[in-house]
């Protein structure tokens, strides 16, 4: 036992010499040499696999290298049984190798070999390999196990890797068509475009307030879901009681009467302007409007017109000779009837005034009803206004010591003249130059024979001398007519 500490001592300080070759280089040499000196003096047994031969208290010894030993060095120590407390190796107290197999007799160092149980690995099988370094665990707390892991899952996270997200999300989760979006163990609810707010979607956004009551002209706000209801006060419309219906288009009142609608806030606080302007505007009194009427008409749109043709003491019309009347405001218009004038047509027009006395030749001019007459023409002269000379009988054109009278046809557009003969007794024909067939005068008769084949008109005219007389038909046959006349003056 004591040999063997000092074999250890000696080989200790040959491992430093080879661990140290140059530092020790002092120690070395003297020693080394002192060796060999021995050596070659003395030592003779051979010493294998680069052992020394050494003497010690007179004898001579080995001092073999690692990892050899016995007389010669050529027993291979197994250091899976021995001790090296020089790295604090004590298989007394641990295995060489802790998680591992041991295989002795190995040539380098350390001298062991250890073929480590799967999860461990170092010289020793004494390192547990770190199976988290990877992080395997996706949403977990990774804990090292040998050769394995085990993932401790973050709350909402399942499976081996913690890489299934535990569906939080259930039916009814989110109310009104949220919609859930599965979270970390909890889930939220994505109410975008229900409507409704709040953790669940529960809660009903107002829309009468978002941003602000879209109600325009004192319109009430209803709530709806994702949608909202104006209730327009009278006079309003639209969605937004935004439109404000045209009271006063078309002009409702009458006459020209001048419109204003109660809802044109502008007209308002004017107290030379009826009610409701001269006071404070209100929505709810927004509707509608108000006529001005024009003098002689009132009511609310100007339709009442009392009738101004009508004589209030009397009832009958204002406007005389029968004309017709148009009620106007406040005022009336006659229709006045040929020659007559003024403003209720009592005025007669003197038409002979009216035409500055248009009768000539001494003709005296006669007011008509819208006409004049130009009375006491002489017989040389004729027309409305006894102003054409009668020329008709200038060319002589009764014949027979005719009387001629002259007449005028036409006056206007030229005047057409004409003449009258009156015949002698036994004249006739326009011009008196044809012989009558017969006279009469007291009881004389006149027989003429006709011969007619076929039917026929007979005319007979008569000319009588007799300033009144009667025309009496005495008998009448086929072929025989007789008449007869008689003084009745
Ligand atoms: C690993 O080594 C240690 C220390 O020697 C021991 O306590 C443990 O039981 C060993 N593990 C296995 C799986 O052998
Ligand atoms: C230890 O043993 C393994 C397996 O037998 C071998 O591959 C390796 O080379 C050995 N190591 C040494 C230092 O002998
Ligand atoms: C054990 O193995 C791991 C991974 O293979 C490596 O990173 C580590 O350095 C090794 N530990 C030892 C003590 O050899
Ligand atoms: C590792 O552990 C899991 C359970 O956590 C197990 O299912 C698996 O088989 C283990 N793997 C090994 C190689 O032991
Ligand atoms: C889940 O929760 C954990 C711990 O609160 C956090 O670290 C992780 O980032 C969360 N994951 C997600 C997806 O929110
Ligand atoms: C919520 O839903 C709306 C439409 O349904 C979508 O556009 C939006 O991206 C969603 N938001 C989130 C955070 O999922
Ligand atoms: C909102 O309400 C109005 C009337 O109140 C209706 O006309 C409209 O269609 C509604 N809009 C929606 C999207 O429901
Ligand atoms: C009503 O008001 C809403 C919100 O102010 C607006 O978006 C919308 O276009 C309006 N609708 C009409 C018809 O004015
Ligand atoms: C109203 O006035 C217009 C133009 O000023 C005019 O043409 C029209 O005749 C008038 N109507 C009435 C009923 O007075
Ligand atoms: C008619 O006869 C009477 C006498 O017989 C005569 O005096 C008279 O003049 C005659 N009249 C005419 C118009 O010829
Ligand atoms: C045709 C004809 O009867 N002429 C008579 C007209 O009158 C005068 C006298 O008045 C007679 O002399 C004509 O013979
Ligand atoms: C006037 C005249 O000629 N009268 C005769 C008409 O005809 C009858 C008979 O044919 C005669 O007898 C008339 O003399």
């Amino acid at each position: 036992m004591a040999s063997h500490s000092v074999l250890t001592i000696l080989m200790c300080a040959l491992i430093l010499v080879i661990i140290m070759p140059v530092t020790a280089e002092l120690f070395h040499n003297s020693n080394s040499e002192l060796l060999s000196r021995q050596r070659r003096a003395v030592c003779s047994p051979d010493c294998k696999n680069g052992g020394l031969c050494v003497t010690v208290s007179g004898k001579d010894m080995c001092l073999c290298s690692l990892p050899y030993t016995g007389q010669t060095c050529t027993v291979i120590i197994d250091y899976c049984t021995t001790a090296q407390p020089e790295i604090g190796i004590d298989p007394k107290v641990a295995p060489v190798c802790l998680n591992g197999t041991c295989l002795g007799t190995v040539l380098t160092e350390p001298y062991f070999n250890c073929s480590c149980l799967p999860g461990f690995n170092g010289t020793r099988c004494e390192n547990n390999i770190d199976d988290c370094a990877t992080n395997p665990c996706i949403n977990g707390l990774c804990k090292d196990l040998i050769n394995n892991y085990t993932c401790s899952c973050y709350q909402g996270w399942q499976g081996r890797h913690c890489s299934a997200n535990i569906n939080d999300c259930f039916a009814g989760a989110c109310l009104n068509g949220g919609q859930c979006i599965d979270g970390n163990s909890s889930y939220t609810c994505n109410c975008s475009d229900t409507g409704f707010r709040g953790a669940n979607c529960s809660e009903n956004i107002d829309d009468c307030a978002s941003p602000s009551n879209p109600c325009s002209n004192g319109g009430v706000c209803i709530d709806g879901v994702k949608n909202y209801t104006c209730q327009c006060l009278a006079g309003y419309s639209g969605r937004n009681c935004t439109v404000d219906e045209p009271d006063c288009s078309p002009n409702p009142c009458h006459y020209n009467g001048t419109c204003l609608e109660r809802s044109n806030q502008a007209l308002y606080g004017n107290a030379s302007l009826p009610y409701p302007f001269d006071g404070v505007f209100n929505y709810s009194a927004a509707a509608g409007f108000v006529c001005l009427c024009p003098n002689g008409s009132s009511g609310n749109d100007c339709s009442i017109n009392p009738n101004d043709c009508l004589d209030p003491a009397t009832n009958r019309s204002l406007c005389a000779h029968a004309s017709s009347c148009t009620d106007g405001l406040a005022s009336f218009t006659c229709h006045c009837l040929p020659g007559y004038e003024g403003p209720t047509c009592s005025i007669d027009i003197n038409e002979c005034e009216r035409f500055g006395q248009p009768c000539q030749n001494g003709a005296v001019c006669k007011d008509l009803v819208a006409d004049y007459a130009c009375t006491g023409c002489t017989a040389e002269f004729g027309g409305k206004n006894c102003s054409v000379r009668l020329t008709g009988c200038d060319s002589s054109p009764c014949e027979n010591n005719a009387t001629c009278e002259p007449l005028l046809l036409r006056e206007l557009p030229s005047p057409d003249h004409g003449y009258r003969c009156t015949c002698k007794p036994g004249w006739s024909g326009p011009q008196c130059n044809e012989n009558t067939l017969a006279s009469f005068n007291g009881t004389s008769s006149f027989s003429a024979n006709f011969t007619t084949t076929a039917d026929c008109t007979f005319e007979l005219s008569f000319r009588t001398s007799l300033a009144h007389f009667d025309l009496v038909r005495l008998s009448s046959h086929w072929g025989d007519i007789r008449v007869g006349a008689h003084d009745s003056s």
